[in-house]
């Protein structure tokens, strides 16, 4: 039986009808593909192939073992630094960018991940995933510096996310809508199954850890007081709650069937001088990118994500993110309070 879309074929169709495209960046997505299949395959096999638990202890053999998730970070590297697409890379899990060894080419391109996020859930087998974006390289193929990563997220090429699940599932924009993909094990390649993905305007569903609730600030204690008041409550409508503490899960829930996702600014954070708790560029931007091309939106407060210069490589920022009418509302608590 013939099967559906490949990835392979739908990216390379997608480009075939931009103008100027090389097939650089076709080409640099199959490597962030074929990164995110290695991981799906430890992430399955988990305590079999000693990939759970802490970095720097032994197995029997005596060989160091590695988290997974510096084990991801490792497979990201190595897949996207060789073929000659890439200027640099920055990862969540690197405090500096990671130079395109001398051997390889340098391209157009930089690179910027979380190779696997939601790292408390690892080791009690629940979803976790990879989030990635693509900018340009202003300097072209020079060396590039950590200046030239600090573009605003409307800067994005392309942005995406890997989620290991019940199901491998892998979600792109490159800025016409987004698509997802569901990995064949049998064939090993990911199938066209969600095209042109949209987030429905309104619900009823919000997502939020609740054990920071007494340091939230006013506007978004507001806003899910008044969903838990239920019908009897200013909204009229009872609200369901969902936190998996796993930014993947939670953004493709919203992408499937709608919600809010909130990480925002609160006092303890603001104590510690803590921009927030979600990285803007590994996090944040990617998301917000794909959650804006769904239709939905994103802002940390009363500002949009997309449009914030970054400071700095890892900086922190409050994220409210999902169904459009919710997130224009909380902002507008934000506005109304400032
Ligand atoms: P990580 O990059 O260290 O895994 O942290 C990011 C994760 C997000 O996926 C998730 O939304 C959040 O942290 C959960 O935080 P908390 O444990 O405070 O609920
Ligand atoms: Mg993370």
């Amino acid at each position: 039986m013939p099967h559906g879309t490949t990835i392979t074929q739908f990216i390379s169709e997608e480009q075939r009808r931009a103008p100027g495209a090389t097939g650089d960046f076709t080409a640099l997505l199959n490597d962030i593909v074929t990164a995110c299949k290695m991981i799906s395959n430890q992430v399955n096999h988990g305590a079999l192939v000693g990939a759970l638990g802490s970095a720097g202890s032994e197995n029997v053999q005596g060989e160091t073992q590695k988290k997974l998730d510096v084990l991801s970070n490792e497979i990201f590297l190595q897949c996207n630094a060789w073929a000659g697409h890439l200027g640099a890379m920055a990862s969540e899990e690197m405090d500096d960018i990671y130079q395109i060894p001398d051997e390889y080419p340098r391209g157009k391109y930089l690179l910027t991940f979380d190779p696997l996020d939601g790292s408390s859930n690892i080791d009690v087998n629940v979803s976790v995933g990879t989030i990635f974006s693509i900018l340009k390289c202003p300097g072209g193929a020079e060396k590039p510096t950590v200046r030239d990563f600090l573009q605003a997220g409307t800067q994005q090429v392309a942005a995406g996310y890997a989620l290991y699940g019940p199901s491998t599932m892998m979600v792109l924009t490159s800025g016409k809508g987004v698509n997802g993909f569901t990995l064949d094990q049998n064939i090993g390649e990911f199938i066209l199954t969600h095209p042109n993905m949209t987030i429905p305007a309104d619900t009823r569903e919000f997502a939020i850890n609740a054990s920071n609730s007494r340091f939230w600030d006013a506007p978004v204690k507001r806003y899910v007081d008044e969903c838990l008041a239920g019908k009897e409550g200013p909204r009229g409508e009872d609200f369901n709650m969902r936190w998996i503490a796993s930014m993947v899960a939670e953004v493709h829930r919203i992408l499937t069937r709608g919600g809010v996702f909130m990480y925002p600014m609160d006092a303890k954070m603001r104590s510690k001088g803590q921009g927030g708790k979600l990285r803007l560029m590994y996090e944040a931007n990617p998301m917000s990118f794909i959650v804006e091309q769904a239709g939905g939106g994103s802002v940390i407060g009363r500002e949009r994500i997309m449009e914030l210069q970054p400071e700095s490589l890892h900086q922190r920022v409050p994220v409210i993110l999902g169904s459009r009418n919710e997130v224009e509302r909380i902002r507008q608590y934000h506005q109304e309070a400032a």
